[in-house]
């Protein structure tokens, strides 16, 4: 058995049995070891910030990492961003890339490039093969790293002759490391500060988003009146009918302020102390009002859902406390689309058990409150800021929930960024409906440009923010990589391409024009 085929057998051995990959000539071995050793699912993906953002929506939808399989330093590199998202997001991965034969680096080939440091940057473990007999225990190593809890990237570098020379055999990562617990005494003071009766704000994000967790934040609630919300940003978040609705952190610093103002108290689950994401002149960075006291009670690698549930036995805040809450309804919309017309329609259109992934950028800053109703539904959401996440994710979701419907929601801007997935959701049969928000405009960078205060823009600086000449045809763009799609300027149109569009199996693509 060569090295390759000794990591591929080691990965499966261990569990990790999806390959997102975008290979090259130091990774022919590793493409013949998928032929020769089996039970490994190899998924091509056209760029490798596909593969990245794909193995990070597969780790959030299963909490076990898949291996990317990237050509060395540049084609890492081109998954970078993708992998920048994942980390924030906490997602377990594990990237294999190939490199030159240990023997042929030194003669700086052109592809030669320093791989170890661009990994370092996005990974929390690296490491070189150093001889095809390490491979297996090196790659059993780094699924081991990829699985401590609650995920990391691990990056595995395996220069050519240590996948073709004779491996040692196979090795066998050791069982998933779990959670830490959680500390008694941070729950004590976050019961403390709850039972001082002071307007006090719990902050989710992380495992505290699972439907368990939020029915425990519904009791708390309901007990000392405190008020739960979500960060602006979250990995994923259970939502829908008959789950606790909370709010997020709005983006726009001048709506957060007012709704943080009067909190005296921010008890922290999983969750950062909130700040704005850029800082701007004459703006505070921090969010929270002076004075507010803020309390960690755990973090993202503790067990939030048991300290919830220790919060809540705490305070005795029983199921019963809960209260009932006042949702908007659904209702079918009609005439033009509108921010709000466009949430009634998705509102609408969730299918039971969905996942929502969610880069729809301004158009859908609103959108939570209008889907709080929808049939029960998994909401993932860009962690790391980098755009061009959420197409790669959704394809990701799907190959790792084939029974559930993947909604994909993205700016046209962010979706000219890896709308190659399409290709690979296509070639895979994967149910994503991407929707498209084509208002032809970097939107978001307009309000940017007023909220720096950069003045006036004129048509130079205009050209930077508008995608409008030439008009981008996302339908003919689906077409050409084997996606039905269609175009809709009318609410009354997106119900009805919705409804076909999640009806059918495979994937689809609607382009909301605005
Ligand atoms: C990798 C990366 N490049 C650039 C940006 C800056 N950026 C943030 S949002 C955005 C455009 C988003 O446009 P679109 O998806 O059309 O949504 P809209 O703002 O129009 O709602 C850009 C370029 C970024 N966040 N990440």
């Amino acid at each position: 058995m060569n090295g390759a085929e000794g990591l591929i057998r080691t990965a499966v051995s261990s569990g990790v049995d999806v390959c997102f990959a975008n290979p090259g000539t130091t990774e022919m071995q590793l493409v013949a070891a998928l032929d020769a050793a089996p039970g490994m699912r190899a998924v091509l993906g056209l760029f490798e910030g596909v593969c990245t953002g794909a193995a990070d929506g597969y780790a959030r939808m299963t909490g076990r990492p898949a291996l990317t399989l990237l050509h060395l330093g540049p084609g890492f590199a081109n998954g970078i961003a993708n992998l920048h998202n994942a980390r924030r997001a906490r997602s377990g991965i594990v990237n294999i890339v190939g490199d030159q034969a240990t023997y042929h680096r030194p003669l700086d080939a052109p592809l030669t490039a320093d791989a170890e440091g661009w990994a370092r940057g996005v990974s929390a473990w690296v490491r070189t093969v150093q001889t095809a007999g390490r491979v297996g225990g090196d790659a059993a190593a780094a699924v081991q790293a990829a699985r401590t809890a609650p995920g990391a990237i691990a990056t595995l570098i395996l220069p050519a002759d240590t996948a073709w020379n004779e491996a040692d055999g196979i090795a066998q990562a050791p069982a998933e490391s779990q959670r830490a617990n959680y500390s008694s005494q941070a729950v004590d003071n976050a019961a403390k500060v709850l039972r001082g009766g002071a307007q006090t704000l719990l902050l989710l994000t992380g495992s505290a988003l699972t439907e368990q967790g939020l029915a425990l934040a519904a009791q708390i609630a309901g007990k000392t009146g405190c008020k739960v919300m979500g960060q602006t940003y979250n990995p994923r978040m259970a939502r829908g009918k008959g789950r606790f609705a909370i709010d997020r952190i709005p983006y726009v610093i001048e709506q957060a302020l007012p709704i943080l103002k009067d909190f005296k108290h921010i008890v922290l689950v999983e969750a950062n102390d909130p700040v704005a994401f850029f800082a701007y002149p004459n703006k505070p960075s921090m969010l929270k009002p002076q004075g507010c006291e803020v309390h960690r009670m755990t973090s993202g690698a503790e067990n939030s859902v048991a300290a919830l549930e220790a919060l809540a036995g705490a305070l005795h805040a029983q199921p019963a406390d809960r209260q009932p809450q006042k949702l908007v309804e659904l209702a079918k919309p009609t005439g033009a689309l509108t921010h709000a017309s466009i949430a009634q329609a998705i509102a609408m259109a969730i299918p039971e058990n969905a996942i929502v992934v969610d880069e729809s950028v301004t158009t859908g800053r609103g959108f939570f409150p209008p889907t709080a109703a929808a049939a029960p539904h998994d909401w993932l959401q860009n962690m790391g800021g980098s755009i061009g996440f959420s197409t790669p994710v959704a394809t990701g979701a799907a190959v790792a929930c084939p029974d559930r419907k993947v909604i994909c929601m993205v700016g046209d801007g962010s979706a000219m960024y890896t709308l190659q997935s399409l290709w690979t959701q296509a070639r895979e049969g994967l149910n994503v409906v991407t929707i498209v928000f084509a208002n032809r405009i970097y939107q978001i960078l307009r309000g940017e440009f007023d909220g720096v205060g950069a003045g006036e823009p004129g048509q130079r600086a205009l050209d930077m923010l508008k995608i409008d000449r030439p008009t981008i045809d996302f339908v003919a763009l689906a077409k050409g990589m084997g996606v039905p799609g269609r175009a809709v300027a009318t609410a009354d149109d997106f119900v009805k391409a919705l409804a076909e569009a999640i009806a059918e199996p495979g994937p689809r693509l609607i382009e909301v024009q605005l």
